[in-house]
């Protein structure tokens, strides 16, 4: 008893730095990188190696000059003027670019062959664009969801300090989100403890100015057009869940990697099965960030967390294609529309995915390596 009131004493005055013990997916990783080792020493890709590969880190280890290095440059870009302005008057700024790109493509790049390798390219040019335009010297950082997932408000990725992504949205009451197409009694995800404006961290004078679209909150100003891609000027909102964030633990992604052998399973456990009442990690993470953008599913890329959330997702797709390089480097599955409707062919690796005006076409064949993809453009590891 005296010697745990010693230890927190000691805790607080010296504010240790929290470090996060590895979890079951974390030494999965380890274990699978000789695997990936193994595999670049028979198939060399060009100039990429283990030795030089970028390294995207976890937000909860990187110091906390580099999480505000971050921040500064999110907001660096969010201070530049936008390149889509002429097909999207509501876009301000260079981070709105990136909202209207993924308005235009949603239908295409969600529950299709597009969805891992579109954003893959998405989040891969959008850390491009930090550094090359906002001197941003690190890599995308990643949100391990499951560190978190008891007490997401109180993370490091939420808490709303300086060191932050900024912290939940202020308290107002509002509803839980609907999920018509699941069973009757898991259909409803109950409220988290926010709802309103983010009043901390580096994003609390945040001004959202494109939606919303389809949102998970009731009472938003509607946007003056009706895609959505209007000017409507209004606060960041969030509503940090943590009903979603239990569906994000770790039991769930090592689950994820290790039970489903192809491709099409992989895709549709993550993105979840509505219809069996399971919402999926794609979701859950969407949902425990919650609010305006971002439960949007067109906007979501519009709240600066949904860039660590996918980040994450990217993750997950190396972990799980490091299991069996030779078949999944090359696997793809669904067909070119969102849950087949319109119904449509297959999508195949000569495919291509483009970022609009942004960024042109890449084969899917090109985005399915982090090691070597795209010419060796994409060389990067996740840690
Ligand atoms: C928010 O805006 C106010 C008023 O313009 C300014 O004083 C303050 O520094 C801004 N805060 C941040 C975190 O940018
Ligand atoms: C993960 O753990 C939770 C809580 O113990 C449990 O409800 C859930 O079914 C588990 N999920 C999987 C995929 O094992
Ligand atoms: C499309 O993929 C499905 C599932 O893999 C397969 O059963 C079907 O034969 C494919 N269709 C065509 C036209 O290749
Ligand atoms: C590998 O070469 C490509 C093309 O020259 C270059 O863009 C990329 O930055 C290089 N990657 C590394 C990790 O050196
Ligand atoms: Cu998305």
């Amino acid at each position: 008893m005296l010697g745990q009131l010693v230890l927190a004493a000691v805790a607080a005055n010296l504010a240790i730095a929290q470090t996060y013990p590895p979890d079951d997916v974390d030494i999965l990783v380890k274990k699978s990188l000789s695997k990936l080792k193994e595999y670049l020493s028979k198939y060399p890709q060009g100039n990429c190696t283990l030795e030089n590969a970028i390294r995207r880190k976890e937000w909860g280890d990187l110091t906390k000059q580099e999480r505000k290095a971050y921040t500064d440059a999110v907001l660096c870009l969010q201070s530049k003027p936008a390149l889509t302005s002429a097909e999207a008057p509501g876009a301000k700024s260079r981070f709105d670019d990136y909202v209207v790109v993924h308005i235009q493509q949603t239908p295409r790049n969600h529950a299709s062959t597009f969805f891992l390798p579109w954003h893959r390219y998405y989040i891969w040019h959008y850390e491009n664009a930090l550094r090359t335009e906002c001197g941003y010297k690190g890599y995308q950082p990643y949100w391990n969801w499951a560190r978190y997932a008891n007490d997401p408000v109180n993370s490091p990725v939420f808490n709303g300090d300086e060191y932050s992504m900024s912290g939940d949205g202020s308290y107002v009451p509002h509803e839980g989100i609907t999920f018509p197409s699941m069973p009757v009694e898991s259909r409803v995800l109950p409220p988290g403890g926010g709802g309103g404006c983010v009043t901390t961290g580096p994003f609390k004078n945040m001004t959202v100015n494109i939606g919303p679209l389809l949102p998970s909150l009731s009472g938003l100003p509607r946007n003056p057009q009706a895609d959505g891609l209007g000017w409507n000027p209004r606060c960041l909102r969030r509503d940090v869940n943590k009903h979603a964030a239990a569906l994000t633990t770790t039991n769930y992604t090592y689950d994820l990697i290790t039970n489903n052998n192809h491709v099409y399973w992989f895709q549709t456990v993550m993105e979840g099965q509505f219809d069996e009442g399971k919402l999926g990690v794609h979701a859950g993470g969407h949902y425990t960030i919650s609010g305006d953008p971002g439960g949007d599913f067109y906007v979501s890329p519009g709240d600066p967390m949904f860039w660590l959330h996918h980040s994450q997702i990217d993750r997950l797709w190396w972990i799980w294609q490091m299991q069996d390089l030779e078949t999944r480097l090359s696997q793809v599955s669904m067909t070119k529309t969102m849950y087949n409707n319109p119904p449509s062919e297959n999508g195949t690796l000569d495919d291509v995915s483009n970022l609009g005006v942004l960024a042109g076409d890449v084969k899917v064949r090109d985005l399915m390596s982090t090691m070597g993809g795209m010419g060796g453009r994409l060389c990067y590891i996740y840690e």
